[in-house]
């Protein structure tokens, strides 16, 4: 698998471009399920959510990064905030040389560089969350700290949904949106599902309350606000595109809800409240793995089920 970042370029919507990055989102969901067995534990429907967007701001040439410079001082912020994502995000850091390939075998291990949850000591991580609800407001100070220092550096801030219930995230939407922090982009990534319970189907004690309609909320927070597809990368590409520019512009700060399925790519897991802490095994992690294994049929290597530290 190539570690070249892809080009910003209008090519964005062209066949090849989007065949590459489906290539890349089936090798993570391949990993993830590499790594949630081999380690028994991570939050793979967590990860198989967010993978489409991911894939997208990491490889599409979105985020400004430099895999051997981590601290790079003109690189755009990425904060994890739901993170118990980190397993979806390590393959990724890993692939565009933030550290070894190697240390995936690792993951959750003792001494291991990679956390069940993201970790500020990790190459590419910028601050340990996990403690959910705690992103934003951090996000938000790292966007002032960034608009009075006149940067023209990005900070995006990649929220759950069900997240929204927790910490002190609607005090730094007020915030953010009084400052008109032009520099932060909130993504939310609208699975619908919290751990068992879902965010607008309230059927269970287990289901949280109604959450509808978060665009709404956010933009009575003084935020401009996107709604997208979180697995298409047509409407990722085109709701990201330009959003430098909306500093210099003195633009409010900006939300995106990409809606998603918990899940995402493996049917036997695909909105269901069973999975969130679960890893498969058996005759369900044989059916995820078929399932990923025919969504790019272009991947080399296929049939070769590898041992759990092959990642290539
Ligand atoms: C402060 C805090 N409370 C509770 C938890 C336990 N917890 C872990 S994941 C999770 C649900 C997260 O749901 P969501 O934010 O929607 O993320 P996703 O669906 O993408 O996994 C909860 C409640 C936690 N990690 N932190
Ligand atoms: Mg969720």
């Amino acid at each position: 698998m190539s570690q070249t970042v892809l080009e910003t370029t209008n090519k964005h919507r062209s066949a090849r471009l989007q065949s590459l990055l489906r290539q890349k989102a089936q090798w993570v969901r391949q990993t993830v399920l590499k790594m949630a067995v081999y380690a028994r534990s991570g939050h793979v429907t967590t990860a198989f959510s967010q993978t489409e967007l991911l894939v997208a701001l990491y490889y599409g040439g979105i985020l400004r990064l430099d895999s051997k410079r981590p601290k790079w001082p003109a690189r755009d912020r990425f904060i994890l905030s739901k993170g118990q994502g980190g397993i979806g995000l390590y393959p990724i850091l890993a692939d565009l040389g933030f550290f070894p390939k190697s240390e995936l075998d690792n993951f959750a291990g003792r001494d291991s560089i990679l956390g069940v949850h993201a970790e500020w000591n990790t190459p590419g991580i910028e601050v340990i969350t996990g403690s959910l609800g705690h992103g934003l407001p951090i996000a938000t100070g790292i966007a002032q700290v960034g608009l009075l220092d006149k940067k023209d550096w990005l900070v995006y801030c990649f929220l759950g949904d069900a997240e929204l219930y927790e910490g002190s995230n609607w005090e730094a939407a007020i915030y953010a949106g009084s400052q008109r922090l032009s520099n932060l982009v909130c993504i939310v990534d609208r699975n619908k599902q919290g751990v068992l319970g879902f965010t607008d189907e309230i059927r269970t004690p287990r289901d949280g309350p109604r959450l509808n309609p978060v665009d709404n909320k956010f933009a009575a927070f003084g935020f401009d606000t996107r709604v997208i597809d979180g697995h298409s990368y047509r409407e990722i590409f085109k709701a990201f595109t330009g959003l430098r520019q909306r500093i210099a512009r003195g633009c409010k700060p900006l939300l995106i809800v990409a809606n998603t399925t918990k899940g995402k790519g493996a049917s036997v897991m695909e909105n269901k409240r069973f999975w969130h802490y679960r890893v498969p095994s058996g005759a369900d992690l044989e059916a995820a793995r078929a399932e990923i294994r025919r969504a790019h049929p272009s991947r080399k290597r296929q049939a070769k089920d590898t041992a759990p530290h092959e990642y290539e």
